[in-house]
């Protein structure tokens, strides 16, 4: 994909640099254009958090990792803006946790899926799920459900960035362990994870890899501390507070 010609000096170069992978990913028939509207709705978000990575999204960021090397079968879902902003991230991340990537869509049709697996593995995914579909979430309508049964279907642990309220607490009555990245700390799909992290996906998902790195050697016991020592409600009241009370930082 083409960067943006945008200098690196802009004040907001990566607000920029995002807005252009994104309309590069509808430009490519990967990203919905409903993708470009949640795109939007964002960028309220993190410009109100000083688009950057407040200590609870970071420790968020710290509990995910840990719930992905403690795992049996992670697995990352990829909708159409994920796969337009982080391909590679995703990738690194699913390698250093030894998580699944999944193909999983909102607005699913088989040309978009298509496009989005092969962008993936264009970014280095070897083996991308999502695409034989014959596993279902309850209590969803048909093609909002459909999951490979090796995939999503299998999983102990589901990181779903982005994703509609409606389906991330279906995954969740699934029994599924879900890990969320969403900039609304007020949003169902934030409100039903096991681990919220509120950050911008750009952020959220190198920042997940990272911690999984350091924490490879860790034992079971003391990845088991991290996750326990994380309070998911607490992290929403700090991401409500840092967007309703903060004070702007960031760039103008
Ligand atoms: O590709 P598809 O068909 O699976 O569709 C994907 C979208 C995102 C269009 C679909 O899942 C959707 O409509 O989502 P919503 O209901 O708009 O929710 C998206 C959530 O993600 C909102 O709460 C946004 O604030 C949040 N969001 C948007 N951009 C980012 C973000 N969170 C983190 N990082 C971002 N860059």
């Amino acid at each position: 994909m083409d960067e943006v010609e945008v200098p690196e000096s802009h004040p907001r170069y990566e607000s920029l640099l995002t807005r252009h992978r994104i309309e590069a990913g509808v430009e490519m028939g990967i990203t919905s254009q409903q993708g470009l509207i949640a795109q939007g709705r964002g960028e309220v978000f993190d410009y109100l958090l000083g688009e950057e990575t407040i200590p609870s999204a970071d420790e968020a960021a710290r509990a995910a990792a840990a719930r992905l090397l403690l795992a049996d079968h992670p697995v990352i879902s990829v909708n159409g803006n994920v796969a337009a902003l982080v391909p590679g991230e995703t990738v690194e991340l699913a390698d250093a946790t030894g998580a699944d990537v999944e193909v999983n869509l909102f607005n699913r049709t088989e040309e978009r899926m298509a496009a989005i697996a092969d962008h993936l593995r264009d970014h280095g995914a070897e083996d991308v799920k999502g695409l034989t579909a014959d596993g279902r979430i309850p209590g969803l309508d048909h093609e909002r459900a459909k999951v490979d049964a090796d995939g999503i279907g299998d999983a102990d642990v589901v990181v779903v960035p982005l994703e509609d309220g409606d389906r991330a607490e279906a995954l969740a009555d699934a029994g599924k362990t879900e890990i969320v990245v969403d900039l609304n700390p007020l949003s169902r799909s934030a409100r039903s994870a096991t681990v919220p992290i509120v950050d911008n996906i750009i952020r959220a998902v190198p920042n997940v890899t990272a911690h999984a790195r350091d924490l490879a050697d860790a034992s079971e016991a003391d990845l088991r501390g991290v996750v326990e020592a994380f309070d998911p409600d607490a992290a929403l009241v700090a991401a409500e507070e840092a967007i309703r009370e903060g004070e702007l930082s960031g760039p103008e």
